[in-house]
């Protein structure tokens, strides 16, 4: 039985920069929800999905080749995440958004997630660089929608006289992130004092290079992953852990 590794503590720097902090910067990939139970795109896929590698499934091509096959890989993680509630790391950031805005600060959590549960938390000032599984986007016009006929199978555009497919509207592997999320992240990393990297391994590109504009811009940047990534070498603080732990305790340390 491996002994239960020593949850980190909070080193004392952190917490006096954060105190000081003005401009505070959070990147969040999928480990930050994996303890609300959505798998994170390292772990293999469940069920039938097993056989199928998310890259595989997350592009424009597979949705030309097979739209019913993606349509329903996408119907199956919008199960997957409908019974699904944030946890307590998600709940962590909300906080801190707001006792940050007490100190005349400010917070832009950037998240990779779909999955909407640090809205759903009550973070604000959210930039989701890869959309939002809750919405669909019509391939032919563009039109985005919260609500959609779930009777059929392969759900068509409402808009007058557009026979489009509704696709997630979610950024696919060689599809560009919108443009205006991205340059806002890109000037946040840029002008932050303080950036997490929680819960990503750090590997899709662009977002795997905030990191690295923040630390060449000078800022602080701390890391919590219960594993190593290509970053970790270089952040000023590398918390190895679970973010449902460590966000709870960092905040409460920092400010009750
Ligand atoms: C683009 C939405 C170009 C869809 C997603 C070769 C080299 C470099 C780049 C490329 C390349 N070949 C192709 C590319 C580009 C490609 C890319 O980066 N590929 C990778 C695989 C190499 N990028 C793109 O295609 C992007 N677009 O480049 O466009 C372009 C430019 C101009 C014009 C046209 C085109 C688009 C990328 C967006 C793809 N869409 N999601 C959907 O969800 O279905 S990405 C998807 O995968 C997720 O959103 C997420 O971002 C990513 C997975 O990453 P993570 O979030 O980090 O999750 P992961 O599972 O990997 O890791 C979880 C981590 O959490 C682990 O480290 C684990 O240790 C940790 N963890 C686990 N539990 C916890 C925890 N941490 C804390 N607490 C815990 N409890
Ligand atoms: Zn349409």
């Amino acid at each position: 039985m491996t002994p239960q590794a020593e949850a980190p503590t909070i080193p004392q720097g952190l917490i006096e920069k954060l105190r000081a902090a003005k401009r505070v910067a959070v990147l969040t990939g999928a480990g930050a929800s994996a303890e609300s139970g959505v798998p994170t795109f390292r772990e293999a896929q469940t069920g039938l999905w097993a056989e199928h590698r998310p890259e595989d499934l997350a592009t424009p091509q597979a949705f030309e080749k097979n739209p019913g096959r993606v349509w329903e890989w996408y119907e199956w993680r919008r199960s997957l995440i409908r019974d699904v509630t944030p946890n307590e790391g998600h709940y962590a950031l909300a906080r801190m958004e707001k006792l940050l805005a007490g100190q005349k600060a400010n917070l832009t959590l950037i998240t990779q997630n779909v999955d909407g549960l640090h809205q759903q938390a009550g973070s604000q000032n959210v930039l989701e660089l890869h959309g939002n599984i809750q919405r669909t986007k019509c391939a032919q016009c563009g039109n985005v929608a919260t609500h959609w006929e779930k009777s059929t199978s392969l759900p068509q555009c409402e808009q007058n006289n557009c026979e489009g497919l509704l696709r997630p509207d979610v950024v696919w592997f060689g599809e560009s992130l919108p443009l205006n999320v991205l340059r806002q992240a890109i000037a946040t990393a840029q002008g932050c004092d303080i950036f997490f990297s929680i819960g990503t391994s750090v590997l899709v590109q662009p977002a795997a290079s905030l990191p690295a504009m923040a630390l060449e811009a000078k800022a602080t940047v701390v890391e919590i992953n219960p594993n190593p990534t290509p970053i970790t070498e270089r952040v000023t603080y590398a918390l190895e852990g679970l973010s449902g732990d460590i966000l709870p305790r960092l905040v409460a340390r920092i400010w009750d």
